[in-house]
């Protein structure tokens, strides 16, 4: 059923606590962790806890819970005290998605270049 947790889901496993990483801010809905392989100074990737396997799906099945995940990238930033700063959702393969439970990455403390490629 959508939203539902998926065994074979790296994300579903960091929410359950059955993978280690490095917790920046918990809601209701969401999680925010580091990057483990960052591409700026802060990077640190928001997501749902419930499980869609991309920002389109959950766009569609879930807009207030996509709306949360936009709330907590600008909590985000604020802890990290980030004037500027960058959120992406990379959308299928060809945009660079790599893990398919939906995610912004929150990138900032440094100069960013546009476009981004
Ligand atoms: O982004 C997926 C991101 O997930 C990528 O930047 C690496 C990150 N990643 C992968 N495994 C982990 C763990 N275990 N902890 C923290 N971060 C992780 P995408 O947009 O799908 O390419």
């Amino acid at each position: 059923m959508a939203g539902e947790p998926q065994d074979d889901c790296l994300f579903c496993k960091i929410i359950a606590g059955h993978v280690p990483a490095t917790i920046v801010r918990e809601t209701e809905t969401t999680v925010a962790f580091r990057d483990i392989n960052p591409q700026a100074p802060t990077h640190v990737l928001v997501i749902p806890r419930a499980h869609y396997p991309n920002a389109a799906e959950l766009a569609a099945a879930a807009p207030e819970l996509a709306a949360d995940v936009l709330h907590e990238t600008k909590a985000v930033a604020d802890e990290e005290k980030l004037d500027s700063y960058r959120v992406v959702f990379n959308t299928g393969p060809g945009a660079g998605q790599t893990v398919f439970h939906a995610h912004a990455h929150v990138l900032g403390g440094r100069g960013l270049q546009w476009p981004p490629g």
